[in-house]
């Protein structure tokens, strides 16, 4: 048996799995089930203690891509394999969020909005896309897309993981010696990378300063990575143009904290990209097939790596 929850949507994300599934029984949270049936969950942000019922339970898949929530958990046992969704209609999104920050840079829109607000009527010097490197940290499933499709319009695209990759049209390093290499050769940084132990305070102080001084943060991945202190701190002394932030330490970010009003940050409540629920159940259900046969399955999580 299948249970869901999904307090946002439950009547869709029902008939959808209803309807993807139509071998499986499905149920959905609140409703009472038999759990010792329950084999299989599939959640996003369920409450403390909520896997603790079902003694059976073999898969849990997550209706979304990061699972640093799910593995900080105390009710989930080694045996229970975690399922996370790879793309399904994200990396499309954060390509628009991405750009969206890109743009912002190369257009310099926040200067145009610092003279609108000083009634300035003066041009900037013009920035094409082959003279801007955006560089983007962890390209994975979401930055992989990312970084191809900036690359395909001409920016200057760099990656940076933990493994050793290849991507067509960008330039790929990896480890410590990459990120130092890296981030000194980079205008706008795009981050994608999972909340683990390596990546908290990723950028810190240290790491921050190697950027160039006009260059500008996007933070799309998870709030930890950065050290935020340091962050307003380099933002006080002009040592970047600016950053737009989705993720942050604590979410929702903090009432009166001064990132919210401060000159050079731009904030979004982690929406970068959003579940699509269709090609979420369209991903799990090819995957219960997959298992099913013994194969491996596309998104399963390594709980060593942290990601
Ligand atoms: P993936 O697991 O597919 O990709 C993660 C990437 O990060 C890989 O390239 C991986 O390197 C790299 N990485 C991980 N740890 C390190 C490290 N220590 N050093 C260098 N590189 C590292 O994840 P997704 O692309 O699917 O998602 C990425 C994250 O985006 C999610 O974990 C989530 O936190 C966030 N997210 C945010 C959303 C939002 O709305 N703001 C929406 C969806 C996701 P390697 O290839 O070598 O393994
Ligand atoms: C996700 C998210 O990880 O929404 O899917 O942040």
């Amino acid at each position: 048996m299948l249970y869901l929850y999904s307090p946002d949507q439950p009547a869709l994300y029902l008939r959808l799995f209803k309807d993807a599934l139509p071998d499986w029984n499905v149920a959905c949270w609140p409703d009472e089930v038999d759990a010792d049936a329950v084999t299989h969950v599939a959640a996003w942000k369920p409450p403390a203690g909520f896997f603790r019922r079902f003694p059976k339970l073999e898969v849990v898949f997550v209706l979304g891509a990061g699972v640093d929530k799910f593995l900080q958990r105390d009710d989930l046992g080694e045996q229970v394999k975690i399922v996370r969704l790879a793309d399904a209609g994200m990396a499309q999104q954060m390509t628009e969020y991405c750009l969206y920050g890109v743009l912002h840079y190369q257009r310099q829109m926040d200067v145009y909005l610092r003279q609108q607000h000083a009634g300035q009527w003066r041009p900037q010097p013009a920035r094409s896309a082959k003279d801007v490197r955006v560089s983007i940290l962890g390209p994975g499933q979401l930055g992989m897309q990312v970084a191809q499709n900036l690359a395909k319009m001409g920016y200057r695209v760099a990656g940076w993981s933990r493994q050793p990759r290849q991507l067509d049209g960008v330039d790929c390093v990896h480890g410590d010696a990459g990120l130092r290499s890296l981030l000194p050769a980079t205008d706008v940084l795009f981050c994608v990378l999972p909340a683990t132990p390596e990546t908290r305070h990723l950028l810190d102080g240290v790491r921050l300063a190697w950027l160039p001084k006009d260059g500008a943060i996007i933070n799309a991945g998870r709030g930890s990575l950065i050290d935020q202190d340091a962050l307003l701190d380099h933002l006080d002394r002009g040592r970047l143009r600016f950053v737009l932030l989705d993720v942050f330490a604590e979410e929702p970010l903090g009432e009166g904290h001064p990132l919210w009003r401060h000159p050079r940050v731009l904030i979004t409540p982690h929406v970068a990209a959003d579940t699509v629920p269709a090609e979420a159940v369209g991903q799990i259900a090819a995957n219960l097939r997959v298992f099913a046969k013994g194969l491996p399955v596309t998104g399963l999580v390594d709980r060593r790596r942290g990601y």
